[in-house]
């Protein structure tokens, strides 16, 4: 009972991050390119392309480059750049070989992003010394069998290990301690913190809470009043308190595909055709990762860039084509409307459970 008590009261939790993944893996595959700008995404057509950025490396980012940018954007910031396709393939890949390393070193390990892992080490590492120098091994080992660097943020829970993992970007470790969360945290801005986006943000800094720390000491009853559960919840996650546990079986957060159209259209067929072959592409990736999914996501981008999303959970897991086309061709149709050009749209699956958890669920 009492080495239990211990062992949920200090927790270690490692939080691993690849390096500017999908370029990282660009430069191994073309040493040519290494030092130079390279940027991952959508063809930039001279400027005209269409469709975003996926990633870009540090030589990119410099020019003011990132994720999600439209690509004519990111070409006109540096043209000199190397441009390249996306290789999920590829990717996936060296993602789950990195897997199958990181899950070697853990009590418990959760993917949660393709390129990223929380390792639960409490009980392997014991104390933060001994996880700093197992952190020191992991990056070894995978520098040694990918030839790719890094990240990783060790604190005493998911949320704070997330933030640190980030912190000292590319090749880091930032080791947090319990007794230093709240300094680590204290100056840093609120958009550090989970589910807190642009729109909270601004929401937050017009109530003149910019960092954490300011978060962290603010009335809570207001901060209930302004933003419901949500206000507590802020309130905790500014403290550094976060007890989800690392959770073995949820794989990915998601897995998501998106297309821009060459022109905006507002051909409904077109659209929703378009979305079909999203599905099937999707459908693909899920059952090749063994995973189920509930939760279907469309996401639909106007001409003028404003964005819509409508999601679903389903009563029941799934990993057929058909559920998934339904769900997406129904999420659709409330946004079609026949005088508005559309530009991008989107189709996610997410609330994931491995085929092993699955099975036990289905026998329990
Ligand atoms: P991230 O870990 O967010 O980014 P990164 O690894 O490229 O860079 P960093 O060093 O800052 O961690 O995402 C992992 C991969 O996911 C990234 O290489 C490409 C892909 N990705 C997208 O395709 N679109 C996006 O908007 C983001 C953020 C990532
Ligand atoms: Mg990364």
């Amino acid at each position: 009972m009492d080495k239990h008590k211990r062992k949920s009261e200090k927790r270690i939790v490692m939080h691993v991050d690849m390096d500017h993944f999908f370029t990282a893996i660009e430069e191994r595959e073309h040493p040519e390119y290494k030092g130079q700008p390279v940027v991952v995404g959508a063809d930039p057509k001279d400027g005209k392309g269409r469709g975003v950025v996926s990633t870009c490396n540090y030589e990119a980012r410099r020019f003011g480059i990132k994720s999600g940018m439209p690509i004519s954007k990111a070409w006109k910031r540096c043209r000199t750049a190397v441009f390249l396709p996306v290789n999920y393939k590829l990717y996936g890949k060296v993602a789950s070989e990195i897997m199958s390393v990181l899950r070697r070193f853990a009590d418990e390990s959760e993917q949660f992003g393709i390129d990223e892992a929380f390792l639960d080490v409490s009980s392997r590492a014991g104390d933060f010394e001994a996880a700093g120098r197992l952190a020191q091994q992991i990056k070894k080992v995978i520098f040694d069998k990918e030839k790719l660097t890094c990240s990783i943020g060790i604190a005493p829970n998911k949320l704070v290990a997330k933030i640190a993992s980030d912190f000292e970007k590319p090749d880091g470790l930032t080791l947090v301690e319990d007794k230093d969360v709240e300094s680590f945290l204290s100056r840093l801005p609120v958009s550090k913190l989970w589910g807190i986006g642009k729109k909270t943000e601004r929401r937050l800094n017009e109530m003149g809470i910019k960092t954490i720390g300011d978060l962290a000491a603010y009335d809570m009853s207001i901060l209930a009043e302004k933003f419901g559960a949500l206000g507590a919840h802020f309130s905790q996650m500014a403290q550094g308190i976060d007890r989800s546990p690392v959770q073995a079986g949820w794989e990915a957060k998601s897995m998501s595909r998106d297309v821009t159209f060459e022109e905006d259209t507002s051909d409904q067929k077109l659209v929703l055709e378009t979305l079909d072959g999203l599905c099937e592409e999707l459908c693909k990736e899920v059952r090749e990762s063994n995973l189920f999914f509930r939760t279907i996501t469309v996401k639909i981008r106007y001409k003028n860039f404003e964005t819509h999303t409508h999601s679903k959970t389903l009563p029941f897991l799934t990993n057929r084509l058909m559920d998934l086309q339904k769900a997406v061709r129904e999420l659709a149709q409330s946004f079609l409307q026949p005088e508005r050009k559309i530009r991008l749209v989107g189709a996610k699956v997410s609330r994931f459970v491995s085929g092993e958890k699955q099975k036990t669920l289905i026998c329990s």
